[in-house]
């Protein structure tokens, strides 16, 4: 624990490393509370690095012994002071041999090596390896690397490592060993090792070019029904990327392991993939639509990695979004081919625009707002945001739109042809994209340079006499912490027109000779004006097509445009967007009359809509119910200049009653005809037709009647899947049911052995209406909460301080008492989990004044504490000095 002021790190402040590394050895003798570690290291003299202080990171690792060159290292001859060993004026080549103790059995960070449920995991990324061993822990400096385990061969019968096992056999004295070889080069953060009692389902496959390769998923003994989803999804990411981007696999063997006490999603350690169980396992008993879809991506994104992070990686952590933001394009891009049809794509579009709009818009416009690459940090585990990944997505996702996607894939092929085996910079990636399409992307670096998310404002004018249309677009930022004055963007900006009919018009534009129905405008200046030709009648504009950028769009439609949109316009982003848009003037003007105490008003117009939009047999129901969900109450607060939780939740769920009443009959018929008969298959078109229904049971559920009670109940009763069982759950658990109490119960005993089912009877009850602070601290005194895995305690506190608005944000301010609590308890724990939690004040002071004092009150609290991690100080620090 650090009790200072954390100090930053600055990107303009890179220096290459002293000396470069070609090749690492290591032997691990495993022991839960005696790991003993032994590294060798071969040193080369870098020429271009600024000094020969041989630079060395350590923590928490006890140091036995260091060796230079085959001599014991005199005191004298190196420094060690908070972590930093320095070796000043070392040689050209130096081979050092250190010896490290540490305990992996009080690892609860969950950093560097440590034991969950009996068994060793790593987890390296960003700066964990330096909890096993000295060393320039940093992504510029690469190595090949050898490993030697050594274990009880009865407690841990299996042992894993990167890359190709070379040896393995006994010990003789109850151990055994196993020895593997890296052939590729690698940064130390993509190391990892595994050992304990694990089975495998295995499969071989033929690659591209005819080689085979060893697929493995590993997980603990009784998981092993629940691996086929998750060996399925590595297969199609492998044949994904041969054939989207050309790229193989490059290892003769590809592993999985499912690890219970996990920080994050999964990670992509070279050949060596160490998953979060809840994106792994899966069967219909215990995992949802969603979570199929979720082991879907995540394998995808982790096996991409390979080429996008691992074959080439980040010269330093500022380059995050490098691997990153490329890689989530990557895997958005996979799911979308998965599911193939054109409405399932439009549909996974609006997910992850969905996903940015709740989560990165806020944080750009809150205390942590950064770049997609910072400038500086504190802590780099904090940097694993929305903003790296999602927004980084999209920034690449425009030179996609810009260029095509032949275009784009020119691109990769120049990066991977400029930079395989290297470290580089998103300059590199954009330069790679510039020259394969031969075009000037200086101004595009601005989308890597300036945090905030970008309005563009659009007036049209029709000249009825000249058949023209002009459209004026103009682009502002709002300043950010340390960012007053934002250059103007390179913002693709993709537009059609509808005439009276809702067809969409062949466009002309400028002196092009094509006409093509939808144009990618390219605004480059503060204000642009562009004038389409030949428009013969008054058009309605569909703008930012398929969202082409990530901005705010503003235009003034009229209620009328926006129902016309939401039911002709051809780009299915934007009639999902019309009527989102629709859907948050009715959010906003109720949330309004709510706050002054006004009868809220039914609004027939919007009803209408809605249930055209319901009962049209001719779109998917996936698509049907992404239009009919309304926007969340985060993304209605982030649309006020005050946030009134409380008024935003009467507002939302009012509108949800009035729309359950008066379309209950076309509910009620979307839930009868969209039942999934026979076996389940998580397939996109049965998910879609679940969705439809279960969105239409949890509009009837507001209802709260006994019709649909028995309704909820026999949906609970019948289900054979998760989806509908969980669906059922929730409908009765927001419920005045008479089986609510029984329901829960029920489910609790009938998934107790399911640790992820658990998790989800767990933020189910955070997330409920009726669930107060409370009754979420009565849920934590049950025997299966446990705040030291990340998993539960997400499924719980997560879930009731970001999910749960309405009663989070209690006028008495219980629940920001609560939360400081809560990040204080983590914090001692697990400072990385804790640090996420940290973030769900960020936004304080956009809130009501009553509010505002109480959750500034429960900042300073955590902020007062003399036992703060850095990773929790830095974003506690932002906040509070934060706009
Ligand atoms: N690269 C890892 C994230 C590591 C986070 C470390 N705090 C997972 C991923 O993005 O694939
Ligand atoms: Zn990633």
């Amino acid at each position: 624990m650090r009790t200072d002021t954390p100090a930053a790190i600055y990107r303009k402040d890179y220096t290459p490393p002293s000396h470069w590394i070609s090749t690492v050895e290591m032997g691990f003798d495993l022991d839960p509370s005696a790991t003993r570690v032994a590294t060798r290291i071969v040193f080369e003299r870098n020429h271009a690095g600024s000094d020969r202080t041989l630079t060395l990171y350590g923590d928490e690792v006890e140091l036995v012994q260091l060796r230079m060159n085959g001599k014991a290292l005199a005191k004298r001859a190196y420094q060690l002071e908070q972590g930093v060993l320095r070796i000043p004026s070392a040689p050209d080549d130096v081979v050092l041999e250190i010896e490290t103790l540490i305990r992996p059995d009080r690892n609860t960070s969950l950093m560097g090596l440590y034991v969950s449920n009996g068994n060793f995991f790593t987890q390296c990324e960003a700066e964990g390896f330096r909890k096993i061993t000295y060393f320039p822990d940093r992504p510029d400096v690469m190595a090949k690397y050898k490993v030697m385990l050594r274990a009880d061969k009865r407690k841990y019968p299996v042992l894993l490592s990167n890359g190709n096992l070379i040896e393995q056999g006994d010990l003789g004295d109850g151990r055994h060993y196993a020895l593997w070889e890296d052939p590729f080069k690698k940064p130390s953060y993509l190391f990892a090792l595994v050992a304990g009692n694990l089975i495998c389902q295995e499969e071989q496959i033929k690659l591209q070019s005819g080689r085979k390769a060893l697929l493995q998923v590993w997980v603990e003994e009784g998981n092993l029904d629940k691996t086929q989803h998750a060996m399925a999804s590595l297969i199609n990411s492998i044949r994904w990327d041969e054939k989207r981007f050309g790229l193989e696999l490059d290892l003769d063997r590809f592993m999985i392991v499912a690890v219970g006490d996990f920080n994050m999603g999964a990670m992509e350690n070279k050949g060596l993939n160490i998953f979060n169980t809840k994106y792994v396992l899966a069967n219909p008993r215990i995992a949802t639509d969603v979570d199929y879809a979720n082991i879907e991506a995540v394998v995808g994104h982790e096996y991409f990695h390979n080429w996008t992070g691992n074959r080439v990686t980040c010269r330093d952590w500022f380059q995050l979004s490098l691997k990153e933001g490329l890689t989530v394009f990557r895997d958005q891009e996979f799911s979308a081919d998965m599911i193939g049809t054109d409405s399932g794509r439009a549909v996974k579009r609006i997910d992850d625009v969905r996903v940015l709009r709740q989560a990165q818009f806020p944080e750009d416009a809150g205390p942590m707002a950064h770049p997609v690459r910072p400038d500086s940090f504190v802590e780099i585990s904090n940097f694993y945001t929305v903003t790296i990944y999602e927004k980084g997505a999209e920034v690449v996702r425009m030179y996609q739109t810009l260029f095509g996607r032949d275009g784009f894939r020119k691109g990769m092929d120049l990066y991977f042809e400029r930079h395989d085996g290297q470290a580089v910079t998103c300059d590199d990636f954009r330069a790679a994209m510039a020259d394969a399409n031969g075009r000037d992307l200086a101004q595009f670096e601005r989308w890597y340079d300036q945090a905030g998310t970008p309005r563009v404002s659009v007036t049209t004018r029709y000249d009825a006499g000249a058949h023209t249309y002009e459209m004026t677009l103009v682009q502002s930022g709002a300043s950010t912490a340390g960012q007053e004055e934002k250059r103007p963007f390179l913002i693709p900006v993709s537009v059609g027109l509808l005439d009276g009919k809702g067809r969409d018009m062949p466009l002309s534009l400028g002196d092009a000779e094509e006409q093509p129905t939808t144009v990618v405008l390219e605004l480059k200046a503060r204000s642009q004006t562009f004038l389409f030709r030949n428009v013969m009648e008054k058009p309605v504009p569909s703008i930012l097509r398929n969202f082409s950028a990530p901005v705010v769009l503003e235009y003034d439609y009229t209620d009328a445009e926006l129902a016309f949109l939401m039911a002709h316009d051809s780009d299915a982003f934007n009639r999902w967007e019309a009527g989102q848009r629709l859907a948050m003037r009715r959010l906003l003007a109720l949330t309004a009359l709510s706050q002054s105490g006004d009868a809220l008003q039914v609004d027939a117009a919007l009803a209408e809509s809605f249930s055209a939009t319901l009962n049209d047999g001719e779109l998917d129901p996936a698509f049907r119910e992404t239009a009919l969900n309304l926007p969340a109450e985060t993304v209605v607060a982030e649309q006020m200049d005050v946030i009134d939780p409380q008024a935003i939740h009467a507002a939302r769920r009012f509108l949800r009653q009035s729309l359950a009443k008066s379309l209950r009959p076309s509910l009620l018929n979307a839930y009868r005809d969209n039942a999934v008969n026979g076996p389940y298959s998580p397939d996109a078109a049965s998910a879609g037709k679940r969705a439809l229904r279960n969105l239409s049971l949890s509009y009837l559920g507001e209802l709260d009647d006994e019709e649909i009670h028995a309704l909820m109940q026999k949906q609970y009763d019948n289900a054979n899947n998760m989806t509908d069982r969980m669906t059922a759950l929730a409908a009765l658990a927001n419920s005045r049911a008479a089986g609510r109490a029984a329901a829960l119960a029920r489910f609790y005993s009938d998934f107790e052995q399911e640790p992820l089912v658990i998790d989800k009877w767990f933020s189910l009850q955070a997330m409920a209406r009726t669930t107060d602070v409370a009754a979420v601290r009565k849920l934590m005194k049950h025997p299966a909460f446990s705040l030291k895995n990340p998993n539960r305690a997400r499924s719980l506190i997560f879930s009731f301080c970001n999910g749960n608005p309405f009663r989070f944000h209690a006028i008495d301010g219980s629940g920001y008492e609560f939360w400081a609590e809560q990040v204080l308890a983590l914090d001692a724990l697990n400072p990385q989990v804790a640090a996420r939690l940290a973030r769900s004040l960020d936004r304080w002071r956009k809130y009501a004044p009553a509010l505002r004092e109480k959750m500034h009150a429960a900042l300073k609290r955590v902020a007062d504490s003399s036992r703060l991690s850095k990773d929790v100080k830095e974003v506690i620090t932002k906040s509070l000095a934060g706009a």
